[in-house]
């Protein structure tokens, strides 16, 4: 074993390149040709692989460094005890220097001098390649007909090792590509012509020269790359493969991108991670970004969860529904963007469970019934919601495991001492959730009336934000309408809803014959992280029982 440390090799002459990328920690045991670290100059990126197998004992960077070469990189016990130190950091840095540019080879321009204004088209020429018989056109950036700044990405071309952007040498309108994603390009092939202005200030060749000396520090840069050239194949192709797997190993370091797509990724602050590659073999360009950015930003404007960022999930396909039909589209009301988002929220995060049951509130609609009159008169409209309000607050009382909700830290859980009541409410913008405070402690007319205030109130848009915060479990009624039964969605925070269908009479067997009675189906759907089976078994029969008893409900 010995101890090395493994520097920057040759890297074409290029300075104070910038590390973006470190794929090793203090400890990994790393072998020959394992990619270290990921440099990136303007025009192209370059993979730093290390010498010899080995430990990493130290990382002497971080992301964000600007290194040359000969900056020493980290601390290696190598494996290799064959090999000294010296021997080792001669290895690494043994690539072979990058050709010199050779600027004139890189664009054709036509011949005589230009005259202001006047337009040429040149030829656009594949740029020093620094050695490199032949490599792969994995992107093209324009299509004729675009207008192009100088320095404009032309095509992407990629070697083994390293990707580069080919930029336009100056401004003007691509008339023409003459080659493909795919195919294979050399040194000095024409690829495309440029209509180009001459410019008055005669600075159009100095410009021009900028622009090929960029495009050939690019090809330079790629140069060092090379420098383990045998073994490049099989690391970059591991790369790719995992690259593709990426569901299951979501690295920045296996994300396969180009310079410039890395670099817009970093300008708009894009995970490349959660990027989906289009291009050839997963490869992501910079539309798959922007396109992601579109989908992020459409989603946010239209308040639906961001549910590829939180879970993972695919988002839905976009649908041209008009290939099917007539259709028109209808903007969405505040309330229901704000609705389909916190129901994304809540189906994704909250493992649910419901349970089902049916009380019996044959006793309790009759006594509803006969206390009709007498509740009008007082103003207040009796349906069985307050009955269901107040049962709820009373099994929640009786059961207060069903009162709490997940503390955010993950470690604790929020006991609550006080029962509200949330009441899901049809209106005419959407779903709303009015809360009515401390039912547990409220008659069934003061319940009543202050239900009936509240839907009132979300109704006609009216509500208080206060007055839509703080519940604890909300009933969704839809009993009014039919049905026999629905899954209710929790409504995190809280813990546990119940969903209300319509009662029916049916036949129930007291032991000894068949009765008619009005049984109402309900439905609790709880969070499985707070509540168990067992819990929710204890919360149900107590609600049912209490529901199935009206006397109960004044104990
Ligand atoms: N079974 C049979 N009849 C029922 C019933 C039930 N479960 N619930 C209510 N009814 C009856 C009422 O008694 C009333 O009849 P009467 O006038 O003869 O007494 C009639 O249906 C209409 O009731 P209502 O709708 O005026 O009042 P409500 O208190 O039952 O409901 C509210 C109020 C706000 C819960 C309801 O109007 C509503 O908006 N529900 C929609 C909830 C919703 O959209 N939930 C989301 C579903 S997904 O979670």
């Amino acid at each position: 074993m010995s101890k090395l440390t493994v520097t920057v090799p040759d890297i074409g002459g290029a300075e104070n390149v910038e590390i973006i990328e470190i794929n090793v920690a203090v400890g990994d045991s790393v072998n020959a040709d394992q990619d270290l670290l990921v440099l990136e100059t303007d025009k192209a990126t370059m993979e730093i692989p290390c010498p010899q197998a080995g430990k990493i004992l130290s990382l002497l960077v971080k992301v964000g460094d600007k290194v040359s070469e000969g900056s020493a990189i980290l601390e290696l016990e190598s494996a290799d005890s064959a090999l000294s130190a010296d021997a080792d950091q001669n290895r690494a840095g043994a690539a072979p220097a990058a050709k010199e540019p050779a600027p004139s080879a890189d664009i054709k321009a036509a011949e005589p001098e230009p005259v202001a204004g006047e337009e040429r088209l040149i030829d656009l020429v594949v740029p020093d390649l620094g050695g490199a018989s032949e490599v792969t056109v994995i992107e093209l950036c324009a299509q004729p007909g675009d207008s192009l700044n100088a320095d404009d990405s032309l095509i992407v071309l990629e070697s083994d090792k390293a990707s580069m952007d080919i930029p336009s040498p100056q401004a003007g309108t691509l008339k023409e590509l003459l080659i493909n994603v795919g195919d294979k390009v050399k040194e000095g092939q024409v690829y495309g012509r440029l209509l180009t202005q001459a410019r008055v200030d005669s600075a159009a060749p100095a410009q021009q020269a900028l622009a090929q000396q960029t495009a050939v520090q690019a090809a330079s840069d790629k140069a060092l790359e090379q420098a383990s050239e045998p073994t490049v194949t099989a690391v970059s192709a591991a790369a790719v493969s995992e690259t593709t797997n990426r569901m299951e190993k979501p690295d920045i370091h296996n994300v396969y991108a180009g310079p410039s797509s890395r670099r817009l990724a970093r300008q708009l602050g894009v995970d490349l991670t959660r990027v989906n590659g289009t291009g050839d073999r997963g490869r992501i360009t910079k539309d798959d970004i922007r396109d992601y950015v579109k989908t992020l930003v459409k989603q946010a404007e239209n308040g639906v969860a961001t549910v590829t960022s939180g879970s993972g999930i695919p988002a839905v396909p976009a649908v041209d529904f008009a290939q099917f039909g007539e259709i028109e589209l209808q903007p969405m009301s505040k309330i229901k963007k704000v609705t389909a988002a916190n129901m994304s929220r809540n189906w994704l995060n909250v493992p649910h469970v419901t349970q089902f049951d049916e009380a019996d509130i044959t006793d309790l609609d009759a006594f509803r019934a006969s206390m009709k009159a007498e509740a009008e008169k007082q103003g207040v409209k009796l349906t069985p919601l307050p009955f269901l309000i107040k049962a709820a607050a009373s099994a929640l009382r009786l059961e207060p495991s069903f009162n709490v909700s997940l503390h955010h830290d993950g470690e604790h859980m929020v006991q609550k001492h006080y029962v509200h009541i949330g009441i899901a409410c049809d209106t005419p913008n959407g779903l709303m959730v009015p809360v009515l405070r401390d039912a547990d402690k409220k008659g069934i007319y003061q319940i009543a009336r202050e239900a009936s205030e509240l839907i009132e109130k979300a109704r006609n848009g009216k509500l208080k934000p206060n007055e839509m915060q703080g519940g604890c479990f909300t009933i969704s009624s839809l009993g009014a309408m039919g049905g026999t039964g629905f899954t209710p969605i929790v409504n995190a925070p809280e813990v546990a809803i119940m969903g209300v269908s319509k009662a029916q009479i049916k036949p129930q067997w007291n032991g000894k014959e068949f009765v008619p009675r009005n049984m109402l189906p309900l439905a609790v759907s709880y969070d499985h992280r707070a509540i168990n089976g067992a819990d929710c078994g204890r919360f149900f029969t107590t609600l049912v029982a209490l529901l199935s008893d009206v006397r109960r409900l004044v104990l």
